[in-house]
């Protein structure tokens, strides 16, 4: 009787938690370690919505990809070029057509959401997408995420990774990601260049701690405003170089890192959740927003 009764305990224990603090996560494409994942060589049902840090009755998870294994089948495939449609998950709303949106998705306010393609297994990153202020939100299917025109094939599983990154808003500093093992299918030959994720709240890892700005009006937990419109059209507009298109059928040469036109990347990386290119005519301690950037790389 005392067995049944502490399993009764512990469930009850498990299941209040889930009920009060179910983080989302990726549903679309198909996450490493999650049970919504067919494919998904080990079943993450407590954890797999923490954010690394832990907490909430789950251990730290590593860096990359929380340390899941990669999936036993590969099975999603991007075309360069390709909108995504990315779609979250949270296990307290199992059927979102009949939700209650004004119900606990633990959202934080929001925060900065980062996609991002890794062609080395989570250790290099080219950030591919960038959602401000209202992200995630279960209850929106609009956050659209481009496939660079220029990304290189891959096919090398493990390897491939499309990666959601998001720093919470409100609430404890954190870091979340979940990473989806993929194929993609591209034109270039050419390496894009590193334009790495946000590293932050995650000591002693990653130890700058930062607080993006969040979704003030729908302040807390519930739905909130949505993808926003500019972030969107930025997305859809982002072009990554120097390996465009573009600049090859401009140039008929090779675009080395150093070598010629004004618009050409010679590096990149971000801090403070603000991303600084280095463009070639800008000095590289300048201070650049990712955002401030992206109209210059559709105007190449
Ligand atoms: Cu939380």
């Amino acid at each position: 009787m005392k067995f049944i009764s502490a399993i009764i305990t512990l469930i009850t224990f498990f299941s209040t938690i889930s009920i009060v603090s179910a983080h989302s996560s990726m549903l679309y494409p198909p996450v490493r370690g999650h049970p919504k994942n067919p494919n998904a060589a080990v079943k993450d049902f407590n954890c797999i919505i923490t954010p690394l840090n832990g907490g909430g009755g789950c251990a730290p998870k590593p860096f990359p990809c929380g340390g899941y294994p990669v999936d036993n089948k590969i099975v999603t495939t991007f075309e360069a070029g390709q909108v995504i449609d990315v779609k979250f998950f949270n296990p307290n709303f199992p059927d979102i057509k009949t939700a209650d949106p004004s119900k606990d998705q633990a959202r934080h306010n929001g925060g900065l959401c980062e996609f991002a393609l890794s062609y080395d297994g989570g250790e290099t990153y080219t950030v591919i997408a960038t959602y401000h202020k209202t992200c995630p939100d279960i209850f929106f299917e609009g956050w659209k995420v481009k496939i660079p025109e220029n990304a290189p094939s891959c096919d090398n599983p493990g390897k491939c990774i499309f990666s959601w990154s998001w720093i919470n808003a409100v609430g404890d500093r954190e870091f979340y990601q979940n990473c989806a093992d993929i194929k993609l299918i591209g034109n270039s030959t050419k390496a894009l260049p590193i334009i790495d994720i946000t590293r932050a709240n995650l000591p002693p890892l990653f130890n700058d701690i930062i607080t993006p700005e969040g979704d003030p009006l729908n302040s807390g937990n519930a739905k909130g405003s949505g993808p926003l419109a500019e972030d969107v059209k930025a997305n859809l507009e982002l072009e990554i170089g120097p390996n465009s298109t573009k600049n090859q059928q401009n140039n008929g040469t090779d675009t080395q890192p150093g070598s010629s036109p004004d618009h050409q990347i010679l590096g990149a990386f971000s801090k403070d959740h603000e991303y600084c290119v280095f463009l070639k005519e800008r000095s590289p301690n300048s201070n650049c927003n990712y955002n401030m950037l992206r109209p210059r790389f559709n105007t190449v």
